[in-house]
């Protein structure tokens, strides 16, 4: 096709065929090399499906992408925004879509100069602070984001995001994407899927998100305080609700084997979560030794009865109720906590369709998806299904090394392989009629090429009721040839696809940052920012001009003062060498995107105050000096001379 040899400017691209072989032979012989042959070769037909060559490439058989069909044009806005993970960075990130432009970069485990994240003391205190006030961890992996529900949908009013690398939950509040609160899970390491509930589970009057279940992937010494570090056959891994309101840790509940990722139902009664790891091992070759792991699914109502029945233990200094979720404890359907459902090798990723009636989760290690049907694990917890297995409604043959599965609303499932670099449509009833023995139809409809191993995948509203089937995104691990090279380090690419006809079609690539995982598209009316702050939210605002002064008590000096374009509320400061210093800065303009900055030079001072909000530092004046206070967000045609004297006198 036409575009794979010129670009919109009739520039030549290179043909990507080559390097796609490469990539697709390296990491399928770096699988096998680990012993992973067999899980592979698991298919159960003569000629799989997964092995055969991919149908279609970058929209084959499909109307073309017209050049400007997609464009956002200058002072044109996105139709959705995408709210997306960061990985390693820490951070979340916001796009716009269909344009794929970066918005806003939110701060959440890292640290960011630019608004000073990390620096405030009001971030400090949300990021937890040890006893001596330094951070207590300044660094995060962030996996996934999910936002709040009410009636089955986005309701614009927070996000969650995991820390798998310290075990934390954080909250972003949607009116001003900035995050709130953070609470630290104990005894989890690997903290991996994160989902909140879609209404209570207990009380069906309550049609919002009131729960955030958090999957823990590595098993730990229980308590990890030294106890059994060499025995890890003692170890074992949490599964955590958190309340999402206070953000307080509410129970936890004991599994064998481990949890990636997580989703949930829409009546709000179970959570779920893949294992790749039942063997419980702490080897590579432990964990990949069964044929099949499973899909848990958590009776959110009976582990809360279990609790104040008083079924509950705690671990080591934590307070957080524990109830055990084992098999051995939950021998019986009727009073059971936790269902095991087993599914192939391995698998990855769990999500709910969105109508609600079946979780698919992924094969990696086999090159299927399983669909269990939620009204079968509903009939296993009530005695009236025998097997676990037996809800299974279907398990198609998709391609290789499965990994996550979004959604139209229209039945159509659309699967990332991360091995095929590619995106498999399937439909699921289709998948279903098959599994019941109909040898005529084949569930996968469609494939398109994707630039290179794609991680999750993700659609328009597609984890809610309001699933549109427009758009699709595919996050790829590699991106190699598709960008300009800027050294080792490459960027990787979001790969976004019209989702609207039979075939799938590559709109464009855009660049992210590494290393974004997971996101979720929101329909751009959905979402309600306050673009002006309430300068009453913020109890040390400066709030009037009046209130400007240096205020001493013993060597502890507090700075109060105010920012208007294109001054600050005092000309000078003036503190002794030694002193405590604390800032409180304000700032009184009112007009929309007016931000200051505040820095001190040779203080390692650095944070924006956006209008009418309030933030302050703390710090040691440990230098004698005067040292320039200087507005660092371009402000006004005089934002040079908006500058302040800092004096420390010997
Ligand atoms: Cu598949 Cu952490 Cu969601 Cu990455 S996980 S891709
Ligand atoms: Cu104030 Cu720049
Ligand atoms: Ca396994």
């Amino acid at each position: 096709m036409d575009h794979k040899e010129t670009d919109i400017s009739g520039t030549p691209v290179l043909p990507d065929q080559g390097r796609r072989n490469f990539l697709e032979t390296t990491a399928k012989a770096t699988l096998a090399g680990a012993g992973l042959a067999m899980g592979l070769a698991a298919c159960k037909s003569d000629k799989p499906a997964a092995t055969a060559p991919a149908k279609a490439a970058e929209g084959d058989g499909a109307r073309a992408v017209a050049p400007g069909e997609f464009d956002v044009h200058p002072g044109k806005l996105d139709s959705y925004y995408i709210f997306s993970s960061a990985g390693h960075n820490g951070e979340v990130r916001i796009y716009g879509l269909p344009s794929g432009r970066t918005l806003k970069r939110i701060p959440v485990f890292n640290l960011d100069p630019m608004v000073g994240w990390g620096i405030t003391n009001e971030s400090k205190k949300i990021m937890g602070t040890k006893p001596d006030g330094t951070l207590k961890y300044t660094t995060g992996d962030t996996h996934h984001v999910h936002g709040s529900y009410t009636d089955g949908t986005y309701d614009s009013k927070y996000l969650w995001t995991n820390d798998k690398l310290n075990g934390r939950i954080a909250r972003i509040r949607m009116d001003r994407m900035e995050c709130d609160a953070i609470t630290e899970i104990p005894n989890v390491q690997g903290f991996h899927g994160i989902f909140p509930d879609k209404r209570d589970p207990v009380d069906s009057n309550i049609n919002h998100t009131t729960r955030v279940f958090c999957g823990a992937e590595f098993h730990s010494p229980q308590p990890n305080d030294g106890r059994d570090v060499n025995d890890p056959t003692k170890w074992f891994a949490l599964f955590t609700c958190v309340d999402a309101e206070s953000m307080d840790v509410r129970w936890q509940v004991k599994v064998d084997g481990n949890m990636d990722l997580v989703a949930t139902s829409y009546d709000g009664k179970l959570a779920a979560t893949n294992q790749y790891n039942t063997e419980n091992g702490y080897l590579l070759a432990d964990m990949m030794s069964a044929e099949r792991d499973a899909c848990v699914f958590f009776n959110i109502e009976r582990v809360e009865a279990a609790i104040k029945a008083g079924k509950s233990f705690t671990i080591g200094d934590s307070k957080v109720p524990v109830v055990d979720g084992t098999h051995a404890a939950n021998q019986d359907p009727k009073t059971a906590l936790t269902c095991y459902v087993p599914v192939p090798k391995n698998p990855h990723g769990v999500n709910l369709s969105p109508d609600g009636k079946y979780f698919v989760c992924s094969g990696k290690l086999s090159p299927t998806a399983t669909v269990i049907a939620t009204e079968l694990v509903h009939k296993w917890f009530a005695g009236e299904l025998k097997d676990p297995r037996d809800a299974v409604v279907a398990e198609p043959e998709i391609g290789l090394g499965p990994l996550h599965t979004a959604f139209d609303g229209r039945g159509n499932a659309y699967t990332s392989l991360f091995l095929d670099s590619q995106i498999v449509k399937w439909n699921v009833e289709k998948a279903i009629a098959q599994y019941k023995g109909d040898k005529s139809v084949q569930p996968v409809v469609d494939r398109i090429d994707v630039h290179y191993q794609p991680g999750h995948t993700y659609a328009s509203m597609g984890e809610t009721k309001e699933a549109d089937g427009k758009f699709l995104n595919a996050g790829n691990k590699f991106s190699k040839d598709r960008f300009l090279p800027v050294g080792p380090l490459h960027v990787e690419t979001e790969q976004l696809i019209d989702i609207t006809g039979d075939k799938m079609r590559l709109i464009h690539d855009h660049t992210a940052y590494p290393e974004p995982h997971d996101a979720i598209i929101v329909r751009a009316d959905v979402v309600k920012t306050k673009q002006v702050s309430d300068m009453n939210d913020f109890p040390n605002a400066v709030k009037s001009m009046d209130d400007n002064r240096v205020e001493r008590h013993g060597n502890k000096v507090f700075v109060y003062m105010t920012s208007q374009a294109p001054n600050y509320g005092l000309a000078e400061i003036k503190v002794k060498h030694g002193d405590e210093v604390t800032i409180t800065v304000t700032n009184h303009d009112k007009v929309e995107d007016l931000t200051h900055g505040f820095g001190i030079e040779k203080y390692n001072v650095n944070f924006i105050i956006n209008p009418q909000e309030t933030h302050s530092v703390t710090f040691k004046a440990d230098k004698p000096g005067a040292f320039w206070i200087y507005c660092t967000h371009f402000c006004h045609a005089l934002h040079l001379e908006m500058r302040s004297r800092f004096i420390v006198e010997k």
